[in-house]
């Protein structure tokens, strides 16, 4: 085989259909290895865009490829792989490279920065594993090390090869690498039996366990096993707002998305009040403890991810998150006899405002949503807004929290999963960012449904700084955006409209985007109470009082 078809077929094996990307001048010889395995690419309008739409395709389907040229393209792309280093996503940047003359002659070829090594030194920030491939004799082992450490890590990758390179003939190792697990599955490991005791024996004693789930379980393929796990103990289920979603949000089960004093009361009341909180896969992240406006104390707190279990405050680095799972599932007696009683589900915010408002929006889409829906919220309010929201699938960046993943990343997620319709939640200050990327779902016959929050501000700015002219935002014409790249829109300003617009994109096999207009000032419960939460911190006077308290709170 030669060297790109080596790649390519690995990838398929890995169960790659599609990479993202933008070809340029060093990737051609890519380009044309791809094409010639039968894999198509997304090609898209700008590099971040890549980025997140490969993103997202990774964390739906377990790994994700952006292909894109030297320099230009690769450095153009950072911010979005970043953001996947931090969210734990397993995306694989392939990009091109001068020939090796080139780089060993020191030429001042063209994308070149400081050295032939600049984008390589750039991407060992923000990537677990890099191969910088120059000879064919190392090419099959370098490739399979790095899709073996995105995959066991899911943290992002790195391969450049230098294009003479590519069309070179090498040997195949003589022995296909297997899949790679997703990560150590250490039942031998020290203290297993030991954390296991200690685990059920806190389970069997407590009055009220409670489980919070992470990221992890997603990330790492284990939410067919968590979801057993709650079918078989009937323990309620809190998530994070990074982990959302990772049990379908209309199980029964669940009772919320924790996000400490700013989020829902009942959850809050629930998790810090249980005398057992079994947390799962979580990173325990500033957002995962609500901005620290959350406590969950330690002492009742058995933390498990897949880098180490601690029970209390003793530590067990070898016993890991699918070890864990796996050994629950297989105790017999870990039902309890009488499910835990919980809180009622998650209240639909009664919002009786003719006018649309952030919560109405919330309110309307929690009464629209189905399991044939993938949300994504880009950044802003729209995020914050989501921890009442109820959806089986959820994409948001819920810790690394850089704008403009939500569009482009909807492209990712229906080439990743066409049996969902994906909804889009986005202000009107992320979407001028990429919200263009849309034309090229036009041009794949994608249909996302884009809600557009058009508040004319950066609203969560606001709450920290008050009003100032750096965040207020000139509305465009939306609408006719939506028309002249190809799809249909609508402007809507009450509930009625709202709801209507969604039903009528839904009919549709055209992308939307409906043009949300809500009032300057108007947020979500959840953004206001990070305003008052922040104001306290700094001391700063509490401006207004909170408008429209709801009971639930
Ligand atoms: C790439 C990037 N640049 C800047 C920021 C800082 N930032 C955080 S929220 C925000 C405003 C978002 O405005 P908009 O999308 O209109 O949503 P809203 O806050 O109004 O809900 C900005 C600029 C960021 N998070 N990411």
């Amino acid at each position: 085989v030669r060297v790109g078809e080596y790649l390519f077929r690995r990838l398929q094996e890995e169960g790659v259909t599609h990479t993202f990307g933008i070809p340029g001048d060093y990737a051609l010889s890519l380009y044309a290895a791809q094409e010639a395995c039968g894999m198509p690419t997304l090609v898209m309008t700008h590099e971040p865009s890549v980025g997140y739409a490969a993103d997202v395709y990774a964390r739906l389907k377990g790994l994700g490829v952006a292909l894109v040229t030297y320099g230009v393209g690769a450095l153009n792309m950072v911010n979005a792989t970043a953001m996947a280093y931090a969210e734990q996503s397993p995306l694989l940047v392939i990009t091109g490279a001068p020939e090796v003359q080139w780089q060993d002659q020191n030429i001042l070829f063209y994308h070149r920065v400081k050295s032939a090594e600049t984008q390589l030194r750039v991407y060992q920030e923000v990537t677990a594993a890099q191969a910088s491939i120059r000879a064919p004799a190392e090419a099959a082992a370098e490739i399979d090390r790095v899709i073996g450490t995105v995959k066991k890590l899911s943290r992002p990758g790195f391969i450049e090869i230098a294009r003479d390179i590519v069309d070179h003939a090498i040997e195949p190792p003589p022995q296909r690498p297997s899949v790679v697990p997703a990560i150590v599955n250490a039942e031998e490991a020290a203290g297993m039996e030991e954390a296991m005791r200690e685990i059920v024996g806190r389970l069997q004693a407590s009055k009220r366990p409670v489980l919070y789930a992470g990221v992890e379980i997603e990330r790492f393929g284990l939410m067919r096993e968590f979801q057993e796990l709650v079918d078989k103990t009937r323990l309620p289920v809190a998530t994070s707002l990074l982990g959302k979603a990772v049990l379908p949000e209309h199980h029964p089960s669940f009772i919320g998305t924790y996000f400490g004093r700013i989020g829902l009361e009942s959850v809050r009341q629930y998790l810090e009040g249980s005398d057992c909180v079994l947390a799962l896969g979580m990173l325990m992240t500033l957002m995962d403890t609500g901005i620290h406006t959350g406590v969950i104390d330690r002492s009742r707190l058995i933390q498990v991810t897949t880098q180490g279990t601690s029970i209390s405050h003793h530590q067990y680095p070898q016993v890991t998150l699918p070890a864990v799972l796996r050994a629950l599932l297989r105790l017999p007696r870990l039902k309890k006899s009488k499910p835990p009683s919980r809180p009622a589900p998650q209240p639909v915010p009664k919002v009786t405002e003719k006018t649309l408002t952030m919560n109405g929006i919330i309110a309307e889409l929690n009464g629209f949503l189905t399991p044939q829906h993938l949300v994504l919220a880009d950044t802003g309010d729209c995020l914050f807004a989501s921890v009442e929201l109820r959806a089986d699938y959820f994409i948001g960046p819920g810790y690394y929290a850089s704008m403009g993943l939500a569009v482009p990343g909807a492209i990712g997620a229906q080439i990743a999963r066409p049996d969902l319709r994906p909804l889009v939640l986005v202000g009107d200050g992320a979407f001028k960012m990429d919200g263009i990327e849309v034309a090229t779902a036009r041009d794949y016959g994608l249909t996302p449904i884009i809600v557009l929050i058009n508040n004319r501000t950066y609203a969560t700015l606001k709450v920290s700084l008050g009003d100032r002219p750096y965040f207020r935002l000139r509305p465009w014409d939306y609408v006719g955006l939506a028309q002249a790249l190809g799809g249909q829109g609508v402007q809507v300003r009450t509930r009625e409209e709202f709801h209507r617009a969604l039903r009528l994109a839904e009919a549709s096999t055209d992308f939307w985007i409906i043009d949300a207009v809500i009032d300057e000032k108007d947020t979500s419960l959840t953004l206001q109470k990070l305003g008052e939460e922040l104001q306290a911190k700094t001391g700063r006077k509490e401006k207004g009082k909170r408008e429209g308290k709801r009971s639930d709170r």
